[in-house]
């Protein structure tokens, strides 16, 4: 994959509300910061910048504040990441600006509801995280964030056995609806998280 038109590598994380798309960002800031890159996160929601404070508080220390922000999309996620991703693409200017080093900078998307996927010129790489919790027969319903994502992610596989959800069958409906990769995840733990870093490593940082 080139990164053509710009100087930062970008990851879209895009999902359904509520799937575990700010916990992912938990768990692989972290993670990026240990291997050496300087990471920036921009997190999109509808009316408030609660995703962006969460996180500001939870990467005190290892990520420069001013390197997490929040944009607010109004009504429709997939307008700020796909339509129209000028208001992102411009927060993602004035990271550079501060922070001319910054080697990756993570976007996670509002919560939508199957259909979202990341303009290309706002991001490189795209995960779609969903989650065990919201039915097994999500990847069957071949929602356009699910089969077009570079990465799908399948979160919180620790519930799966609480809600009656087959792993396996979703694993298998991945593979049937997809031509890309998918991991399986537990935010909770991290279990699956280095999988997902290999993926992104991959697909833009090594690119
Ligand atoms: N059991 C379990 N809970 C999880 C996991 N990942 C996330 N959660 C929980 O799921 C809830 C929603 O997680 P978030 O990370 O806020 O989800 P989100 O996709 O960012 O939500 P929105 O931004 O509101 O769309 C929180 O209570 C998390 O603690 C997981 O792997 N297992
Ligand atoms: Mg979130």
């Amino acid at each position: 994959m080139s990164l053509t038109h710009r100087d930062v590598a970008t990851v879209g994380i895009g999902g359904p509300v509520g799937s575990g798309k700010t916990s992912l960002v938990t768990e692989m800031v972290p993670k990026l910061r240990e291997a050496g890159l300087d990471v920036g996160v921009i997190a999109n929601d509808i009316l408030t910048q609660a995703d962006a404070d969460a996180l500001r508080e939870r990467f005190e220390g290892i990520v420069p504040e001013d390197l997490v922000a929040g944009v607010e999309t109004g009504a429709c996620p997939h307008t700020g990441i796909r339509e129209d991703p000028s208001m992102n693409l411009a927060q993602v200017d004035d990271f550079l600006d501060a922070h001319p080093e910054l080697d990756l900078v993570l976007v996670e998307s509002g919560g939508d509801n199957l259909a979202a996927t990341f303009n290309p010129e706002l991001a490189d790489y795209s995960l779609y995280v969903i989650s065990v919790a919201e039915g097994e027969d999500i990847p069957r319903k071949r929602g356009p964030g699910v089969v077009e994502c570079d990465l799908l992610v399948i979160n919180k596989t620790d519930l799966a056995p609480h809600v009656g959800a087959d792993l396996d069958a979703m694993k298998r409906d991945a593979e049937t609806v997809r031509d890309g990769p998918f991991v399986a995840t537990n935010c909770k733990t991290g279990a699956g998280v280095g999988d997902v870093l290999e993926h992104v490593r991959e697909g833009v940082l090594f690119a």
